[in-house]
């Protein structure tokens, strides 16, 4: 249907060359090296019934399939479908399911994610159960005759942590479930769910994909040839589609994103390490660090660690503000994954559609603060945070400084 079909021969190259090559050959009719912005709305026809391959740009677009494929390469997929933002994508899945579905998730997701389930779905009698998917028998336990979907971040935002998806992946095609991965932190740079054995990938392509902090995208990959068109169905019947320019800029992040995650990571990796040295520091969380307890499994289903850190600063919430406000490079704002460093307060910001209770439950605490390393020279990023950091703790409860004093 493409006039942009992958070369070939994708499937021997590497993930540097299919980010800029696959679904990109010059425009045939142009021959523009770069896919160009087909910013039309609809195509005319030759005659009725006869067109080149697209008729309404809700349904198709070229840019938006030159996207698509290049999507599906990276993940190691048959299909790509590019949608208007993550939870687009993510509401998007929800639609292979019917009224008195139940789906198992991981209980520590994006905040957005949570209130897409809860104050939404809900409402239409989808049912959804929240289970520490670190632990596989959590996962398994949770199923019941009506479970039809788990839905996992690995890692997960906030708090870098992973779930064995090998080992999940066998539990959900023993018992017919489809298993989503929502690969968002890890990028398929460094980890392909779907040679795990899920058998969605869902991206908010806002974040690394797109890598500029400068769209709000997102992208579903699949190799089955069912849930794909049931996926693409609903995709064109609901219509939360990216318009062409998003999709052309998404496609420019591409190229350069093997470059941009090895940045990331180093970054990431310094900024780990450093933190883990520091007196102000209570707990760090990447999955890089030999110290984190899923380090194991992050070695074994991932080629490397991403960009996210997150850490709890001793002194609470009062100790967590004094250093979001105050850092210079690291700007406080909401997202991740672009190359200017971002900080935030998941408690108060990105998972605050998550109450208290719930959250204080799986550790996302008053005094844990979020990381994205950017791409600028870490030891510009270490002297911001060293600035801002306590070095010692002012906000210790007396009781507790008694006791230490001890
Ligand atoms: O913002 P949007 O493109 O709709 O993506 C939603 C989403 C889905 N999945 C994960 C893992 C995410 O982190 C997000 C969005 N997250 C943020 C905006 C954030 O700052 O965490």
């Amino acid at each position: 249907m493409s006039q942009y079909k992958n070369c070939s021969s994708t499937e021997q190259l590497h993930f540097s060359t299919l980010a800029i090559h696959a679904g990109q050959d010059a425009d045939p009719s142009t021959g523009a090296l770069i896919t160009p912005i087909f910013q039309t709305a609809t195509f005319v026809q030759d005659e009725l019934g006869v067109n080149k391959g697209y008729q309404y740009a809700r349904t198709h677009n070229p840019t938006r399939t030159a996207l698509e494929e290049c999507l599906a390469a990276l993940e190691g997929g048959k299909y790509g479908l590019a949608c208007a933002s993550g939870l687009a994508a993510a509401y998007t899945v929800t639609n292979l399911l019917k009224a008195g579905d139940h789906v198992i998730v991981g209980e520590d997701v994006y905040g957005g994610v949570y209130r897409l389930f809860e104050q939404v779905l809900t409402k239409y009698n989808l049912k959804f159960t929240y289970v520490n998917a670190r632990n596989t028998e959590e996962v398994e336990q949770a199923i019941t005759p009506d479970t039809k979907l788990v839905w996992l971040e690995t890692p997960t935002n906030p708090l870098l942590r992973l779930a064995d998806l090998r080992a999940i992946a066998k539990i959900t095609k023993a018992n017919d479930l489809i298993l989503v991965v929502d690969n968002t932190f890890a990028t398929p740079y460094f980890q392909k769910p779907l040679s795990l054995g899920a058998d969605i990938v869902v991206h908010s392509t806002t974040k690394y994909l797109n890598g500029h902090s400068d769209v709000i995208g997102g992208a579903i990959v699949t190799s089955n040839d069912a849930l794909y068109e049931q996926l693409q169905f609903h995709n064109n019947a609901v219509g939360a589609v990216p318009g062409p320019f998003d999709c052309f800029l998404i496609l420019r992040g591409l190229k350069t994103l093997a470059l941009r995650m090895r940045e990331h990571e180093k970054n990431a990796r310094a900024i780990a390490e450093y933190l883990e040295g520091h007196p102000g520091i209570e707990t760090v969380y990447y999955p890089g660090l030999p110290s984190h307890p899923q380090f194991d499994l992050a070695k074994s289903q991932m080629t490397g660690f991403g960009g996210m850190v997150s850490c709890v600063v001793k002194g609470g919430l009062e100790a967590a503000k004094d250093v979001v406000n105050n850092t210079k490079l690291f700007q406080l704002a909401e997202s991740l994954g672009g190359v200017k460093s971002l900080i935030c307060h998941p408690a108060t910001m990105t998972h605050k559609p998550i109450p208290k209770e719930v959250r204080e439950h799986c550790g996302i605490v008053d005094g844990l603060i979020r990381i994205s390393t950017g791409i600028e020279d870490a030891a510009d990023l270490i002297a911001d945070l060293e600035r801002v950091l306590p070095r010692t703790a002012k906000a210790q409860p007396v009781a507790a400084c008694a006791v230490a004093s001890k």
